[in-house]
């Protein structure tokens, strides 16, 4: 069931989610704003009380900040630019991903999934298959990227554990048809975006998931006895699959070394993780 917004206030406005408060009619940018603030306090308030991860000198002090690109000067907006050109000169570490040339977005990766008008599928993502990429962009798929969702995600009813919260933010739930804030950002750059393997070649995807994982951070931050809690099976879309473990190694294909899920899921742990948002 759907939580409506004045309902995620009036539960806040009661306590019942013991969560902080957040203001009634402020906007998504606004109160994302605000959800940050709570957040990066709940981090400095949990440093004073939390040891560090033993070997780790990463601090809310020293961290790195990723910064909200609608923050961003110009002259760093052009920097960010030319660093993703950059990336795109830099031969790949993985020969089935990589941009061929920068400036027209040529790519090779997918389709896999017969979603775009004019494509037929590939029938592996090692196929070579070089194409332009693609957007069909659509507001259609954007309804639950707004103030009613964030709220929910982060203070409201699907915050109350990993569980909830994962299922509202990967849009889980089929009944009616819900793309939740990671399926609405894909299907709102449409085409290539849309495709499990193939929406990694479009530099927006990288902005939608950094923006996934903000909000993560911040549930997390907020919610600090559950942030170490994960839920769920081991192999994607596959419900019954075993049960994933904090132990089980996640596998990134050779572009570093693999590590256990428990070691990434603090961004202050600093064994490798030290970041937080700004
Ligand atoms: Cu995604």
């Amino acid at each position: 069931m759907r939580i409506s917004l004045a309902a995620v206030i009036a539960l806040l406005a009661t306590g019942v989610t013991g969560a902080p408060t957040v203001d009634e009619g402020k906007d998504a940018d606004a109160i994302m704003d605000q959800i940050q603030s709570e957040a990066m306090g709940a981090l400095v308030k949990a440093e004073k009380s939390t040891p560090r991860r033993q070997g780790s000198e990463c601090s809310v002090g020293n961290a790195h900040i990723r910064r909200d690109w609608e923050k961003l000067g110009q002259q760093e907006k052009l920097d960010y630019i030319r660093a993703v050109q950059c990336l795109a000169d830099t031969p790949p570490k993985l020969t089935q991903y990589g941009w061929a040339n920068k400036n027209r977005l040529t790519i090779n990766l997918g389709p896999i999934t017969p979603r775009m008008d004019g494509l037929s599928p590939v029938g592996s993502i090692f196929e070579w298959n070089p194409r332009c990429l693609r957007r069909d962009l659509t507001m259609a798929a954007s309804r639950n990227l707004n103030a009613e969702n964030l709220l929910n995600l982060t203070v409201g009813h699907a915050s109350h554990n990993v569980q909830l919260f994962q299922d509202e933010l990967q849009g889980t739930r089929p009944d009616p048809p819900f793309l939740g804030m990671h399926g609405s950002g894909h299907f709102s750059m449409g085409a290539d975006g849309t495709d499990i393997y193939a929406s990694i070649n479009d530099p927006a995807f990288w902005l939608h998931h950094a923006m996934l994982d903000r909000v993560y951070w911040a549930w997390q931050a907020l919610h600090p006895a559950k942030k170490g809690k994960i839920a769920g099976g081991t192999v994607m879309r596959e419900p019954d699959s075993p049960p994933a473990e904090l132990s089980d190694l996640l596998d990134v294909m050779g572009l570093d070394n693999n590590k256990p899920i428990e070691d990434l899921l603090d961004t202050l742990g600093g064994t490798p993780l030290c970041y937080i948002y700004g």
